[in-house]
């Protein structure tokens, strides 16, 4: 591919409703989209990174200084003709930096596969026309209002529910979601890093709730912490921080970390990435899903390819878009007897629309080829 233009443009979306988490609450999403323009076709990528580095070290300030000073230059500079499949290397003296990495890869395999025909799902691998996606719920002021909500969701026809926890936001809440929606609705709680080695015999008390899995408990680098937990409770344990490439989804398998993964490609840096750690995960037979940060229509596009590979054989946080927002940059996905359509037209198959970008960016970079 000829990539002959680069934009970023930082677009902001206001959530239909504020999502909290045990580390921090989002009233508006903030997200960093990658334009790439090449003879052939056009790409677009999104960057999951949000506007603090609460979550994780990246953040969207940081992703922008990077992809316009180091990224996108090292990616023009790569020669006039790069692959898509060539873009993790040609980007890789850069340390860290994953979901900025994921959204420009994203943009010039999307301009790849547009000029081509294929659609993503596609040239990943995946099969199947629908995707059937769980919701996740953020943290409530009061228990009634999280009921009230569950059971919104419910009512549309969410087949999954996942519950945010944090310490003092968890036992009672989830066992009142658990007699709300019964014994067998599947159920699963995340807490985000919010707990330590001490809370082994708190967490513990959660396998009287017969959840799916219960993920990232304890920090990012606690893979020990995590395989130490896994021996003490049956609830399967699911990573989600923690995993940041195939490498440490094989090294926290082995050691007995986690029996289930979450799958997010931006952060284990692009989708090509992302199918890695689904083929090592598969390889040993433990199951994935694919995790959401709250993406725009191209993220969302680009999940529900993801999705569609064998071994996603939990629902994943692929959302309706309504759950989020009333205005998208692409059209919205909707929720249909409980699954959502996956894209086939070539590329992410979805129609940007310009117009809205424009509206709703509030910063802009570009860069052109020099010759
Ligand atoms: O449906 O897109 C979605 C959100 C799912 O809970 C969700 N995402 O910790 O996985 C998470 C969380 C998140 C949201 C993480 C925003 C980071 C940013």
């Amino acid at each position: 591919m000829r990539i002959e233009r680069v934009e970023l443009l930082l677009v902001e979306l206001p959530l239909v409703r504020a999502f909290r988490t045990s580390f921090g609450t989002e009233t508006t999403r903030a997200a960093i989209l990658v334009h790439v323009e090449t003879p052939e076709a056009e790409g677009w990528g999104e960057c999951v990174a949000s506007r603090e580095p609460l979550y994780s070290s990246e953040f969207n300030d940081a992703a922008w200084s990077v992809l316009s000073e180091f990224l996108v230059p090292a990616l023009l500079a790569a020669g006039p003709d790069v692959a898509a499949e060539d873009v993790a290397e040609a980007l890789a003296p850069f340390k860290g930096h994953r979901m900025a990495k994921a959204a420009l890869e994203l943009a010039v395999l999307d301009a790849k596969l547009r000029s081509t025909g294929q659609s993503l799902q596609e040239y990943l691998g995946g099969s199947g026309d629908r995707v059937t996606p769980g919701v996740s719920v953020g943290i409530t002021d009061t228990i009634d209002e999280l009921l009230a909500i569950v059971a919104a969701h419910r009512d549309e026809g969410y087949r999954r529910v996942k519950l945010k926890i944090e310490p003092g936001f968890d036992l009672e809440p989830v066992r009142r979601v658990r007699s709300l929606l019964g014994p067998d609705f599947p159920l699963q709680v995340d807490a985000n890093t919010a707990y330590s080695r001490a809370d082994i015999d708190h967490l513990a008390q959660l396998d009287e709730l017969g959840l799916l899995l219960v993920e990232q408990p304890l920090a990012e680098e606690d893979l020990l912490g995590h395989a130490e937990l896994a021996r003490r409770m049956s609830t399967p344990v699911c990573l989600d921080e923690s995993i940041v490439s195939a490498r440490t989804a094989e090294d926290a398998i082995e050691i007995g970390a986690c029996s289930v993964v979450n799958i997010k490609a931006g952060r284990v840096g692009g989708y090509l990435e992302a199918r890695r750690v689904h083929d090592v995960c598969r390889a040993r037979n433990v199951p994935v899903w694919c995790g959401g940060m709250l993406e725009t229509g191209i993220g969302r596009a680009a999940n529900l390819a993801l999705a569609t590979l064998p071994g996603f054989l939990l629902p994943g946080d692929i959302s309706a878009t309504d759950r989020y927002y009333r205005e998208d940059v692409t059209a919205p996905f909707a929720l249909e007897a409980g699954s959502i359509a996956v894209p086939h037209r070539p590329g992410l198959g979805v129609e940007v629309d310009r117009k809205v970008v424009d509206r709703l960016a509030v910063r802009r970079a570009e860069t052109s080829r020099a010759s």
